[in-house]
């Protein structure tokens, strides 16, 4: 039998005993009981994988914290050090053990703290047989497999989008913030082809626009481009994090007056605290009144689409310029797996093209068209698309719809236990709209004092303590941040789908067990 043929049959079960092993017990494998019943035909030993998901048990601990000296020091046989002398098979297998033993289980379904969370057994063998293939992404020559899976996956997630067959093009890129970027160095290439060869020096003074609860990625991709900070306006939001559409007129007009040339607007759908959702419709007549490129960051957001149920909230983003999508999100495929999609066909080649001769050769025996390097800032490229694809075989595009829909039910219900519970209080009142929910934990000593600064000051304090309590403790974990005038608070955010009701209910009573004292 062929390595390949064999190799193939074998990762999914080895990814199966893998997570099923003793050795790896910190590990959460499994989706949940939807993703078992859509992973199940796919795979020859369904047994196993009933087994795992026998396993989603939380029963063992979210981290096993360690601070950075402790961990430097070497715990119990565990060494970070490395040795002149070769180490045992054994040693390996404790080193392996420990590095998941001393990290955090993010599979777990009390990890609350990231917008990536998960594990699912698919995406792990899929990333597992890329390791395998070890090879890169730039030429068909090197990765025939991956750069037409690529092609498949992307042409499919534009069409979700709702952009025409016939229609454009991209990238799978190494996260949202490369993503962003591509999005403002294709439209400032797109107006100012000249950029390329003649550098910034030969552009006016140019200006791009986002939300003030936007990622910071944009700001990031300014200053990277040579754009500069200061000329991205930050445009201001409703009380829900949306962008406010008059606000972007305005700061566009403001921007020309000083003599700016405005070219770029970001819109969110998803944003990173809140989850919002900024009005696509409404800043696409914008950037089309102005001729600005419009680009829609839905890293966060993007997993929506797969939901019959939740795809309106991301209505006129066929509309963008461009769309940044994080299937390493929503969509709970294994870190990192993020597309930058560009309506403009050959745009992303026009941009990046340099044509170098020891891998683009023009003379090939093969359609060069699929060395697709080229259009990438990077040379090497990793294979982040076979995971995907596997998981897209897996469960189907109905699958992911339920696993969104599940983790929308958890941030609802978390809303609705926060409405019922006098010990907590909500940062905003709507009913999410994605999974976020964000909330202050009012401790006792707090509940009688009045609004205003004192009870502010105090108030801020809270959730980083609990917080601190929760690492050392390892039951839980839930991210808190401030954001504008509102003092720290925690971030709920949902995208494992093995996440049940009551890991809900255990974190609302663990974080009043951690700071009733406060
Ligand atoms: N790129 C945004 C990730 C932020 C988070 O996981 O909380």
């Amino acid at each position: 039998m062929p390595f390949s043929h064999h190799f193939c049959s074998n990762t999914l079960l080895s990814a199966v005993q893998y997570c099923s092993a003793d050795a790896h017990e910190g590990m959460v494998p499994v989706c949940s009981n939807t993703a078992f019943r859509q992973t199940e035909g796919a795979v020859s030993n369904p047994e196993k994988l009933k087994n795992l998901y026998e396993l989603v048990e939380p029963a063992f601990k979210v981290l096993d914290f360690h601070h950075p000296h402790q961990l430097k020091e070497g715990l119990e046989g565990f060494s970070l050090d490395l040795p002149d002398q070769p180490e045992t098979l054994e040693q390996l297998l404790v080193d392996c053990r420990d590095t998941l033993k001393y990290g955090v289980s993010t599979g777990h379904p009390r990890f609350f703290n990231q917008l990536s969370s998960g594990l699912d057994v698919i995406g792990v063998a899929g990333e597992w047989l890329t390791s395998t293939a070890n090879t890169n992404m730039f030429t068909y020559e090197v990765s025939p497999v991956f750069l037409l899976i690529e092609e498949v996956l992307l042409k499919k997630m534009r069409s979700i989008v709702g952009w025409a067959d016939d229609e454009g093009d991209g990238l799978f890129c190494p996260g949202g913030t490369i993503s962003n970027l591509y999005s403002i160095l294709l439209a400032r290439y797109h107006f100012y082809p000249e950029v390329k060869t003649r550098g910034m020096g030969a552009l006016p003074r140019l200006a791009m626009f986002t939300s003030e609860h936007s990622h910071y990625s944009v700001k990031k991709s300014a200053a990277v481009l040579g754009i500069g900070t200061e000329n991205v306006v930050v445009v201001k939001c409703d009380e829900r994090g949306k962008i406010i559409p008059a606000a972007l007129e305005t700061s566009i007009a403001t921007a020309k007056e000083k003599g700016l040339v405005p070219f770029y607007v970001n819109a969110t759908a998803g944003t990173t605290v809140y989850g919002a959702f900024d009005p696509l419709n409404a800043i696409a007549d914008i950037c089309h009144s102005h001729t600005l490129w419009m680009h829609v960051d839905a890293a966060w957001g993007g997993g929506l689409l797969m939901s019959d149920r939740h795809r309106m909230k991301l209505q006129g983003i066929e509309r963008a310029c461009s769309v940044t999508w994080n299937p390493h999100k929503m969509m709970g495929v294994p870190l990192q797996c993020s597309a930058i999609l560009v309506k403009k066909r050959g745009l992303l080649q026009e941009c990046n093209k340099l044509g170098a001769q020891y891998l683009f050769q023009m003379d090939k025996p093969y359609d060069v068209s699929y060395d697709t390097g080229d259009k990438s800032i990077q040379c090497g490229r990793h294979v982040d698309v076979f995971k995907l694809w596997l998981m897209w075989k897996a469960k189907g595009s109905d699958g992911f719809g339920s696993q969104v829909n599940k983790c929308l039910e958890n941030a609802e219900y978390l809303y609705d236990q926060l409405q019922k519970r006098t010990e907590f209080e909500l940062v905003f009142k709507n009913k999410p709209e994605h999974s976020n929910v964000c909330f202050w934990y009012i401790p006792p000593s707090l509940r009688s004092l009045p609004p205003g600064s004192d009870r502010d000051r105090r108030l801020h304090q809270v959730a980083p303590r609990i917080k601190g309590r929760m690492m050392e403790k390892g039951s839980v974990l839930i991210g808190y941040q401030p954001l504008g005038t509102k003092v720290n608070f925690f971030r709920c955010v949902f995208s494992n789908p093995a996440t049940q009701q009551e890991d809900i209910d255990f974190l609302l009573d663990e974080i009043c067990k951690l700071g009733a004292d406060l």
